[in-house]
């Protein structure tokens, strides 16, 4: 089987792509991914000799029209993905992920090929702090940051070529990942490679803001059984019922650390903060029968802790620049 990945040089596609190879010896897998600030060639340095690479844009028609026509299956994970980043410039965010997303539709639609397209939990807006509520398939769009407003956008593209078109595609919105790989400018692993240089780590706000934590493998595993599992046309919602406040992150990795529970700054909070996510997964349990392993979050934080030790060259380039992009907005 051919399978084209996007963003597949970025945090989940490059933990799509490992797992792919190492799980499915069957597949081979072509990587597009224009390289931005979030891809990192050498985050497929493991499995260079076994993939292709192509450097280039999911809004580049003709490059897209070539690649998907000779795929078995699409797994678009390439998008402006920083929350952050949407609020100081949205217009990367409206051509990758509306744009981009529309030019793979039109390729998939013209060769009849299979599409997974990967969203965000963030499509539902937020709950409250005080509510045992969690966001279902049948949860309104309320999209908050123009992140959220284009990843909101983007899957409703997919729903009209799905019913106008009959293209065969599935969604999965997942909820907020970690592990190896991803961008130092995202929350934990800028805190463990602040920790690890010695620097408070920073909370936004007062930190009571709520994320619901899943590991990058179990994102990856149930990505896969929704492309084999999954009935086309479906939305699937991923979480693995890892709800932690941000101040209990910290304050976890400040005792991974040995450090003091205090050893921390709160910063200025960002503008329009959602305050609480949170999946009910129980159609991806039920229906297709899919489990997450990695169900102690203190021990998969440890983990992923290890692997930034381990891996300074692949994160230290990038370090400077984006403590200085935050620095500026007194973050
Ligand atoms: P990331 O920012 O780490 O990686 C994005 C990748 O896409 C990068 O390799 C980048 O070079 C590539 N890219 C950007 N613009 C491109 C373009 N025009 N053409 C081709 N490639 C392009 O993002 P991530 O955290 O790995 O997120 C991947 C997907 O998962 C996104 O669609 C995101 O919305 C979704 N998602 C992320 C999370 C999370 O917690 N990180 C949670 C739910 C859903
Ligand atoms: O330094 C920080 N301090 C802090 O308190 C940073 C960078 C973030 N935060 C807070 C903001 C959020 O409440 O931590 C929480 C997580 O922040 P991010 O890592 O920026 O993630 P979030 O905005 O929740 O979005 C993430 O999950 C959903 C991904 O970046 C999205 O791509 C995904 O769709």
């Amino acid at each position: 089987m051919k399978v084209l990945v996007t963003g597949g040089a970025g945090f989940i596609g490059a933990n799509f792509v490992h797992q792919t190879v190492r799980e499915r010896p069957d597949a081979q897998v072509t990587v597009l991914d224009a390289l931005t600030y979030a891809g990192d060639r050498s985050s497929l340095d493991g499995v260079a000799g076994r993939i292709e690479l192509v450097e280039g844009s999911i809004a580049d028609a003709p490059l897209v029209d070539r690649l998907v026509g000779e795929s078995d299956l699409v797994v678009h994970f390439a998008a402006e993905s920083h929350n952050d980043n949407s609020l100081d410039d949205p217009s990367p965010f409206v051509q990758t992920n509306l744009v981009g997303t529309f030019t793979l539709l039109e390729a998939v639609r013209r060769h009849a090929v299979r599409f997974h397209h990967i969203s965000t939990d963030e499509v539902y807006g937020d709950l409250s702090l005080d509510t045992p509520d969690r966001f279902t398939p049948e949860t309104p769009y309320n999209p908050s940051s123009p992140y959220s407003a284009t990843k909101a956008g983007s899957d409703l593209l997919v729903r009209a070529w799905v019913r106008s078109f009959g293209v065969q595609a599935t969604i999965s919105n997942c909820s907020n990942n970690y592990g190896p790989y991803q961008h130092i400018e995202k929350f934990i692993p800028r805190q463990i490679t602040n920790l690890i240089d010695g620097v408070r780590p920073r909370l936004y706000g007062a930190g009571l803001n709520v994320r619901d934590w899943i590991h990058v493998e179990d994102h990856n595993s149930a990505v896969w059984t929704i492309i084999e599992k999954g009935q086309v046309g479906e939305t699937y919602l991923i979480g693995a019922d890892g709800e932690t406040s941000n101040l209990d992150v910290v304050r976890t990795l400040l005792e991974i650390f040995g450090r003091d529970a205090d050893d921390f700054d709160h910063v200025t909070d960002r503008p329009g903060h959602d305050l609480r996510y949170a999946i009910d997964a129980s159609r991806l349990r039920t229906e297709l029968g899919w489990s997450p392993r990695y169900t102690d979050f203190r021990a998969g934080l440890q983990a992923t802790v290890e692997w930034y030790r381990s891996n300074d060259s692949w994160w230290r380039p990038a370090k400077a620049a984006t403590e200085a992009k935050y620095a500026a907005s007194g973050q």
